[in-house]
């Protein structure tokens, strides 16, 4: 008798821990999300989407709060994944050039004239090579759920149209945060200088800067024609797709039924995020750059030859960093965007 009560009360010590893990009682009462932008740019939807679902079908257990403008680091975008490693930021949808610096494989993304059009960059996140970037993610110590998209960047200036390498010269152009567009722009001719997106603004708007470079989301979201960027050049050079993260430990903290919740609620929210972030700049669907054109915007789109003549100058760019990325991981891309 008295072996089967100390055996009785044993399994109930188990059912107990089963029944609540530790874990579940270390939810947050809110979990901080970066992004770059606003949300009302496609960027920032997607966040939106992704916050109002885990939040619902959650039913308020995970409670969602964004922070534009990556405050959570001041607004050094380049510090981001590293904040969100180490648990100051609990979630983001991040860009891979911001998070290239920790990640230097997510620089793929930013080889130029790599990823000819939309295609190309769905082949590459939906197939091995998204996998593999997962992978690394992983590895670096952050969760990832799902792929966005920023989008094909978009060369703008206030002082004259650029459609050839020799127009580059000597315009003073704001760059993001990865080396590897310091030595693109360099190699164009152009003179271009690093800086985040919170003090790029600013820095076009008193001509501190002649131009920068963005998708058209982002130009149009934040006015850039109303700062004299009225050169706008598609060259369609790079695409930079976004990643949606949870920090590792706040993962862990929940269970596997809200870890499942939150990861199919990312891949929804991305997948409607890329369709936004596509809207209106497609020859079906020309409504964003109508819009952009309608203040006053002179757009260039290039030739083929013109096109090729950025890819040419841009050649050794490529093959330097193609050794920082791994020569492995840049062949099986170029292998997927030939298939696609
Ligand atoms: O800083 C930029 O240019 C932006 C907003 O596109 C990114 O965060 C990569």
């Amino acid at each position: 008798m008295k072996i089967r009560h100390i055996l009785a009360a044993l399994a109930c010590t188990a059912a107990t821990v089963a029944v609540v893990p530790a874990a579940q009682a270390a939810y947050k009462s809110e979990y901080k999300l970066s992004i770059v932008v606003g949300t009302s740019f496609p960027w920032g939807q997607g966040a939106v989407i992704w916050s109002d679902l885990v939040r619902e079908r959650t039913d308020g257990r995970i409670n969602i709060k964004i922070y534009p403008g990556t405050s959570l680091v001041q607004g050094d975008q380049t510090r981001e994944f590293t904040a969100i490693r180490q648990g100051m930021i609990d979630m983001a949808v991040g860009s891979t050039i911001n998070w290239s610096p920790q990640i230097k494989q997510l620089n793929l993304f930013s080889l130029p004239f790599l990823q000819p059009d939309s295609k190309a960059t769905d082949a590459l996140i939906h197939g091995e090579v998204g996998k593999d970037l997962f992978g690394y993610i992983e590895k670096a110590g952050v969760v990832p759920l799902a792929w966005g998209e920023n989008g094909f960047r978009q060369l703008s200036n206030s002082k004259h149209e650029v459609s050839k390498p020799e127009d580059m010269k000597g315009l003073k152009l704001r760059v993001v945060g990865s080396p590897l567009y310091m030595d693109t722009f360099s190699a164009l001719g152009a003179n271009p200088t690093q800086m985040s997106w919170a003090d790029a603004q600013p820095a076009l708007a008193n001509k501190a800067v002649d131009g920068q470079e963005n998708p058209l989301s982002i130009y149009a979201g934040a006015k850039l024609y109303d700062v004299q960027q009225q050169y706008l050049t598609l060259w369609n050079y790079v695409s930079d797709p976004l990643v949606f993260v949870v920090n590792r430990e706040v993962w862990k903290s929940w269970s596997e039924e809200d870890q499942k919740i939150v990861r199919e609620a990312a891949i929804e929210a991305g997948k409607r995020e890329i369709e936004i972030a596509r809207k209106g700049i497609t020859p079906q669907d020309p409504s964003l750059l109508k819009e952009i054109e309608s203040h006053g915007v002179k757009i260039t789109t290039l030739t083929p030859d013109q096109h090729a003549a950025f890819a040419k100058a841009t050649e050794g760019v490529v093959e330097k960093w193609t050794k920082t990325i791994g020569e492995d991981l840049v062949q099986k891309a170029r292998d997927a965007i030939a298939a696609s």
